[in-house]
């Protein structure tokens, strides 16, 4: 059976509001973690944004929570060297990934980044699931691939959401959303839906909001 991965629709109502209400709540910074023995308690629900550097993880997380300056985000790519929490209501973790495929870092900087990531990824209990961001211009590089495996082999369900769709024409996000079909066709932890997003325009955020919040 092939697989679909259609477009996320928008929320019903209700899970919209479900979803406005969980993110309407207290956001706050909890830590920054540099190795395993550093994560928070998990004592609930969390869920992770991974991606190439300069994707849009940080910038995506401000628009989720609305607030602008939360999760830091910049033009220099490989900004975020932390594991970074923040908490949406009492009862869900957010998480903020170090970009991977930073070609211009120190190499044993970058190796002890992809470690981490790795470990996190791997090893982390209450992570109900990782989006994984494309960037709508460029589609599913190498390196997106093998975090992909890494979801694969680790059983962590994983979501594809593309970012900086405003940057991209119709036809060409048509062209790209074909390759990451193919792409997430390889890998059995891909959740059959992409969610696409600009967190400039705020395109996909309340669908992802309520995405988020139907999670258990
Ligand atoms: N046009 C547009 N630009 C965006 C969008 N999302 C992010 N950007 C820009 O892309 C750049 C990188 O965004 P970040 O959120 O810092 O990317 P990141 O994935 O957190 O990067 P690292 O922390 O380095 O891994 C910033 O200049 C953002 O303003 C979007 O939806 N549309
Ligand atoms: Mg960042």
């Amino acid at each position: 059976m092939q697989i679909q991965f259609n477009i996320a629709e928008e929320p019903d109502a209700q899970t919209a509001e479900k979803g406005r209400l969980l993110f309407a709540g207290e956001t706050e910074f909890v830590k920054g973690v540099v190795a395993m023995d550093g994560l928070p308690p998990a004592d609930r629900l969390e869920v992770c944004f991974a991606g190439r550097s300069n994707v849009g993880k940080s910038t995506l997380i401000n628009a989720l929570t609305g607030m602008k300056a939360l999760a830091r985000a910049s033009n220099t790519p490989g900004r975020t060297q932390e594991i970074n929490y923040f908490t949406a209501g009492d009862d869900h973790y957010l998480v903020d990934l170090p970009g991977y495929g930073y070609a211009n870092a120190p190499l044993p900087v970058v190796e002890k980044w992809q470690r981490l990531l790795k470990q996190y990824l791997s090893g982390r209990q209450t992570l109900r699931r990782a989006f994984v961001l494309i960037d709508a211009r460029h589609g599913v590089k190498k390196v997106d691939d093998e975090i992909m495996s890494l979801l694969d082999s680790s059983a962590v369900t994983f979501q594809c959401v593309l970012t900086k769709a405003d940057k991209v024409k119709e036809a060409e996000r048509a062209k790209i959303l074909d390759q990451v079909r193919a792409a997430l066709a390889k890998h059995p932890a891909a959740y059959p839906e992409i969610v696409v997003t600009s967190s400039e325009k705020g395109w996909g955020i309340p669908t992802l909001r309520a995405i988020i919040s139907t999670l258990t």
